[in-house]
């Protein structure tokens, strides 16, 4: 085998992860549940070096002059693995690139993945959380498909707790501005957690959303779902908003676009909506509502593109040769 390739999905949080317990090993301060999203996708193609020790890593078609957080992942994969070899990484992203639609989650994801199997290294599924974690604390939920619960209590584990089709729920992506965020996750997470005063109360809240959005789960209730999810993720904004320097990654036109998915739900459509550190919305809901919300959307001048997805598998090899 000289080279695999393996793919994964981003995945969206209905309650969040935002600030860390460890900055050294990535370790999220709080749990966290997810979808994993099937038509957003990394690629990641993994060939060793015959040239050098040094890894090269190419995202989207260009160089990266610097291996940035893919570095530390690669460190902790060649230390368990007893690898010298450098390694040769071409990722493609099918979407915008650290536009807050997660792509260091799947991107890391399927790094990892693919370099268990290039250099056989048969990681148990707790060290292929523990290599994705070092790289994004998000990247976890991207190795598996459907909801998925990453618990942070103990030892961090990620657990698929309802598979993708136990309840096929549609998920409509708005985007409304593609350029990449001023601030990263990374950095804003560390601003909130010094300087919020809201913080405390996000970490103290995150226990009891995470027992309801599981019990919504296992109930397939969208309305008690949607309830929590939302009143996470205005949490988390207030928690940025209020940091400082503040952060904002709501714009204007992702505030239009939440009033005219409300003003859908007050006619009476099944829907919910999350947003992360970027300016998208992420609608949920029934497939069978999907064509009436996007027909709501689709021509307002604050959406740029409307991208739809099902909830998806988790990060898995597509090639080997
Ligand atoms: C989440 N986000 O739970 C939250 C909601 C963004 C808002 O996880 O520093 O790229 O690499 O662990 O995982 C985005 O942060 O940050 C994120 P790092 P990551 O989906």
């Amino acid at each position: 085998m000289t080279e695999v390739t393996a793919i994964a999905h981003p995945n969206f949080a209905l309650i969040k992860y935002w600030g860390k317990a460890d900055s050294k090993s990535n370790m999220p301060a709080m749990s966290s549940i997810s979808l994993t999203i099937d038509s957003l996708t990394s690629t990641t193609k993994i060939s060793i070096n015959a040239d050098s020790p040094e890894d090269i890593w190419m995202l989207n078609g260009k160089d990266q002059d610097d291996l940035g957080r893919i570095n530390p992942v690669l460190k902790y994969l060649n230390k368990i693995s007893r690898n010298n070899s450098g390694c040769i990484i071409k990722s493609e992203n099918n979407f915008p690139t650290s536009a807050g639609l997660a792509s260091s989650a799947s991107g890391i994801a399927s790094l990892v993945i693919s370099y268990n199997k290039l250099f056989k290294v048969g990681m148990s599924f707790d060290q292929l959380v523990k290599a994705s974690m070092i790289g994004s604390g998000s990247a976890p939920r991207s190795l598996l498909g459907g909801f998925v619960f990453l618990n942070i209590e103990d030892q961090p584990n990620s657990k698929t707790i309802l598979e993708p089709e136990e309840w096929p729920l549609s998920i409509i992506i708005c985007i409304t501005d593609d350029k990449e965020k001023i601030i990263s996750s990374r950095e804003g997470m560390e601003i909130s957690r010094k300087t919020s005063p809201f913080y405390q109360s996000w970490l103290d809240s995150n226990e009891a959303d995470i027992q309801i959005a599981k019990l919504a789960i296992a109930e397939k209730n969208i309305k008690s779902l949607g309830k929590v999810a939302e009143k996470n993720c205005f949490l988390m904004h207030k928690v940025m908003q209020t940091s400082s320097p503040q952060l904002n990654y709501m714009t204007e036109r992702t505030n239009n676009c939440i009033n005219e998915i409300k003003a859908a739900r007050e006619g009476g459509v099944d829907l919910f909506f999350t947003v992360d550190a970027g300016p998208q919305v992420k609608i949920i809901c029934k497939p069978e509502d999907k064509e009436l919300i996007k027909d709501r959307l689709i021509n307002k001048p604050y959406v740029m593109s409307l991208v739809e997805a099902n909830i998806g598998l988790g990060a898995r090899i597509i090639d080997e040769g």
